[in-house]
């Protein structure tokens, strides 16, 4: 399964390792794929939605997907 984000203030390769960082806290199994041009978060082998939407948020992002499984 394929969790998808979408964050917009994600804007350089320090907010990426930040944002994969604070996946990897939830589900360090999980593979993250950023697309920083498009600001596009995909998250593969986890279905933790919930706490990674959380855990990006903690992280000072703001995901602006809607909750997509
Ligand atoms: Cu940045």
């Amino acid at each position: 399964m394929a969790l998808s984000f979408v964050v917009p203030d994600m804007s350089c390769g320090h907010c990426v390792a930040a944002i994969t960082k604070a996946v990897k806290t939830i589900d360090p199994e999980a593979s993250v794929d950023i697309d920083l041009a498009t600001h596009h978060v995909t998250v593969n082998g986890t279905d933790e939605h919930a706490k990674i939407d959380a855990a990006i948020r903690d992280a000072g992002y703001t995901p602006s997907a809607p909750a997509l499984k």
